[in-house]
């Protein structure tokens, strides 16, 4: 019990009235507990094991990780940065030095804490100078598997990231006889902004997957000339190939695994009959990936910082920002690959699990690569190839409460064989031309994904994943806030409700308050959505088991929902984190405001 008092004197100044420990789900009080085993993952990845006290310096330097040389944003040296260890209950102090030519600031990503130490500059902090240091501090409210990262710019994709792990206070719930991060990263030799001008100029130019003249002569074949002409037209009246599943691509990236090309092959290590956690942490900035080890059943027990029950499953997507940890069991003595290909099937990252170094196993070849149909868009249209209409659960959620897209970006019907543009909210100076609207958002809860539903392999969906503690807030929500994320696939502007950051104003909620968070995805894309400072509950059928996450992601035309209390005052960025999307205006700030009765 003296870890929980201890706990609640760290509450969050004034999230005071239905208790400081709404930040997390209700635990049974925990004994002074066994610390869980913990083994180094490799000889050269630097752990800094359960201190209290970080310094961290980040700076500019040449580095080579595929055979040409470029640069990138080394944290004490490497990237990825030192994997920071903390113990649920410290207070942890970094101090942070930047040596890189211009302003950071880091962030403790899925951390709850008060506000001027979320890091982003500009909103939250100033930010921090070139030469200069900051130091911050906070106490430890929660355990499990994170990440930092930079949030200025595009920092982050040049290499300024790291693992974030939390051990418990108590007996932690799950136990295994190895520990290893995998961090999952997409490194480019090139400048990512001169990337992001690239996307401006000529959205689809990374995707070199498109399909071609042959392949339309396999459609015909398949379903008669006019239904491949007509899908061919429509997909050419919204600019965008069914192939364009994710930019960029393996053209410029290269899937890394705790900073190692597939060639390199990190290693972990285990003897034949342990068990052996894996903690996937996507720290890509663009890339989201399909996990699988041939040979070996992977049982998910943790996701996003919190234990959930074990889902035994063959395969995981993964999306930008998102965090799962998994149990396996290897009792041969081989080695087994740990597969990471990319969602689009351009790349992929690798790595192994052996009794001794040095060993591998086969590398798979890769599955096949997701296409869309209009039917998968939330379009009519031709059969759907890949998610049957069976898949997919059908449940509209309830009306609307809070706020309203703009005028303008509202579906409407129109004739079949139409392109589905909007005209623009009128705003003066808005770029956005025309939006991309899906006509018939569906929950998509139960489905992993596309091009993965119908596998013979199982895979995780959200809908699988419940919390093995209840939640703690049981109010239901007194309004709902409903998120539009819309786009123009041609300009490459990415936007909310038809506005980009620079457009909106923030959403304001107020301290303690019960709301839902409603997103319907209106673009083509994948949207991973992260909210800083407080606990998303996936309204996923598991009643008050609802899994706490820190990131969303939202599949094209998808229609869901989560349950919201902000713990602590100030301006929360809610955002999507492929950086490229973020960048383009993809971001908003929740404003949690004091209570004033
Ligand atoms: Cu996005």
């Amino acid at each position: 019990m003296a870890r929980d008092l201890g706990r609640r004197a760290f509450a969050l100044g004034a999230a005071a009235g239905t208790g400081a420990l709404l930040y997390r789900p209700a635990r049974a009080a925990a004994g002074p507990g066994a610390r869980a085993p913990f083994t180094l993952a490799s000889p050269d990845e630097p752990v800094v094991r359960a201190a209290r006290r970080f310094d961290l310096t980040v700076e500019r330097q040449p580095i080579n990780k595929t055979g040409a040389p470029s640069w990138a944003n080394v944290i004490n040296g490497g990237t990825p940065g030192p994997t920071l260890r903390w113990r649920e209950g410290d207070v942890v102090t970094i101090e942070l030095m930047n040596r890189m030519p211009e302003m950071t600031g880091f962030h403790w990503h899925g951390i709850i804490l008060p506000n001027p130490m979320d890091g982003v500059p500009g909103l939250q902090f100033p930010g921090i100078q070139p030469g200069e240091r900051f130091t911050y501090r906070f106490p430890i409210l929660q355990s499990g598997t994170y990440w930092y990262h930079s949030h200025m710019g595009y920092q982050e994709q040049k290499g300024a990231y790291g693992a974030l792990i939390i051990d418990p206070a108590g007996t932690p719930n799950i136990r295994a006889d190895r520990d290893y991060a995998i961090v999952l990263s997409d490194w480019t030799d090139e400048d990512p902004q001169v990337i992001a001008n690239n996307f401006k100029l000529m959205p689809d130019m990374y995707n070199f997957n498109r399909r071609t003249v042959s392949t339309f002569a396999t459609d015909v074949e398949r379903s008669g000339l006019g239904a491949a002409m007509s899908e061919r037209l429509r997909w050419a009246r919204m600019r965008m190939d069914p192939s364009g599943v994710q930019a960029p691509t393996a053209y410029t990236y290269t899937y890394l695994v705790n900073g190692r090309p597939p060639a390199a092959n990190w290693t972990a290590l285990f003897r034949p009959g342990e068990s052996v956690r894996l903690r996937f942490i996507n720290a890509s900035a663009a890339s989201f990936y399909d996990i699988s080890i041939p040979g070996l059943t992977m049982e998910v027990v943790h996701a996003h910082g919190n234990d959930v029950v074990p889902v035994p499953v063959d395969g995981l997507r993964i999306g930008v920002a998102e965090t799962f940890d998994v149990i396996v069991r290897p009792t041969e003595d081989r080695a087994f690959t740990i597969f990471a290909e990319s969602m689009d099937r351009s790349g992929y990252a690798r790595a192994t699990l052996a009794p001794r170094d040095g060993m591998e196993a086969p590398i798979p070849s890769m599955t096949d690569r997701p296409l869309r149909t209009m039917a998968d868009m939330g379009m009519p249209g031709m059969a759907p190839a890949q998610i049957g209409a069976s898949d997919v659960r059908s449940s509209r959620i309830g009306g609307l409460m809070g706020m309203s897209p703009p005028p303008g970006t509202r579906p409407e019907r129109r004739a079949a064989n139409q392109p589905r543009t909007m005209d623009p909210p009128q705003q003066p100076g808005t770029g956005v031309q025309s939006v991309f609207m899906a006509e018939m958002p569906q929950r998509r809860i139960g489905i992993p994904g596309d091009g993965l539903n119908h596998l013979d392999r199982r895979f995780l969906t959200y809908a699988e994943l419940r919390s093995v503690h209840p939640g703690v807030d049981r109010r239901p929500p007194t309004r709902e806030i409903l998120l539009h994320l819309t786009g123009n696939m041609e300009r490459f502007i990415w936007s909310i409700n038809g506005r980009k950051f620079s457009e909106a104003g923030p959403i304001d909620v107020t301290l303690g308050e019960r709301f839902r968070l409603r997103f319907i995805n209106n673009t083509m894309m994948n949207h991973p959505f992260h909210l800083h400072g407080m606990w998303m509950e996936l309204e996923n059928g598991q009643g008050d088991h609802r899994p706490y996450l820190h990131t969303v992601n939202i599949q094209p035309s998808e229609d869901l929902s989560l349950l919201v209390t902000p713990v602590a005052t100030g301006q929360w960025p809610l955002h999507c984190h492929v950086l490229y999307h973020f960048e383009a205006g993809m971001f908003r700030t929740v404003r949690v405001l004091p209570r004033t009765a």
